[in-house]
């Protein structure tokens, strides 16, 4: 691969292979491992994404932040529990395809997983999967998903994307007012989103249905705000384990909870996507940083 200026391979202390990037426009770590990006950074800006320090760094184990893909199934597995939670995109090493500089000073990698036989004893599509990253001022993360089969297929998408905030119990999330949803915090009921804007009081699990809605996080601790637009997404998922949830949890660490909220743009539940063989399918999300008005 051609050398892009700003751009070099690292491994992490587990071994994983990391993009780094540092360019006037931001600063930024994605690892093939699981395609995640790790960081993005624009110029000025405090991190944007959320990676706990007790996150794991090694294979086969899901890393907690950044941009996890969920793929080819949504949180557990439909029917078999023993089957790895949200897939297993997140856990797969992902071919680079392409590094390359675009016309107006991004950063853009794309990635690439294929079926193979691992992938067929948990799932039996045939299908290639593609993100394609853009780094930049912005950063926007298209995944993919082609039926290259002779079947067709059906899949649940999620791009898990840990937001950064200052103190979660702080931040309002707008753009889901009067959506309906389905709260997996209280018996997966399906109930309808009031006017005002999301707030996290505690633990926070809430899959959201027919929204193609931009997201905004106003976070007045950090004093600014995250818009995350998407395009070819129909659920929005919010997420935040709360503090009691959190200690049963290895990676998060006592007060990590209170530094992130997961706006992920997803496609799962009764907005799968179905690919006849030979079709395609893709999903968009932007992030974009903002003074806080
Ligand atoms: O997206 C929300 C969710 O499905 C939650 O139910 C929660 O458990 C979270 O993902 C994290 O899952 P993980 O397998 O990464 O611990």
């Amino acid at each position: 691969m051609v050398a892009i200026d700003g751009v070099v391979w690292t491994n992490s202390p587990g071994g994983l292979p990391f993009l780094r990037v540092e360019t006037d426009q931001c600063r930024a770590r994605l690892t093939s491992y699981g395609a995640q990006l790790c960081e993005w950074m624009p110029a000025g800006e405090s991190p944007v994404l959320y990676v706990s320090p007790h996150a794991v760094f090694a294979t086969g184990t899901p890393i907690r932040g950044g941009v996890p893909i969920s793929f080819p199934w949504f949180a557990s597995h439909p029917t078999d529990p023993s089957k790895p939670a949200h897939g297993f995109a997140r856990t797969r090493t992902w071919q680079v395809i392409e590094v390359t500089r675009g016309t107006t000073g991004d950063v853009r990698v794309v990635l690439r997983l294929e079926a193979d036989d691992d992938t067929r004893a948990l799932w039996a599509s045939t299908f290639t999967v593609s993100l394609t990253v853009s780094l930049g001022a912005t950063l926007a993360m298209t995944a993919e998903v082609e039926n290259v089969g002779q079947e067709a297929l059906a899949f649940e998408l999620a791009l898990h994307t840990y937001l950064a905030v200052g103190d979660v119990e702080a931040v309002s999330i707008r753009g889901l007012e009067g959506a309906r949803f389905v709260d997996k915090v209280d018996g997966g009921k399906d109930k309808v989103a009031g006017g005002e804007p999301q707030r996290i009081a505690g633990e926070t699990d809430r899959v959201f249905l027919d929204t193609t809605a931009t997201c905004v996080v106003d976070d007045p601790v950090l004093a600014r705000r995250l818009r995350v637009e998407k395009q070819g997404s129909h659920a929005t998922v919010l997420w935040n384990p709360g503090r009691d949830r959190a200690r049963t949890m290895r990676d998060i660490g006592k007060d990590g909870w209170r530094g992130f909220v997961c706006v992920e743009t997803a496609n799962v539940g009764p907005h799968a996507v179905r690919l006849a063989p030979g079709a395609r399918s893709a999903m968009t999300s932007q992030i974009e940083v903002l003074p806080l008005a």
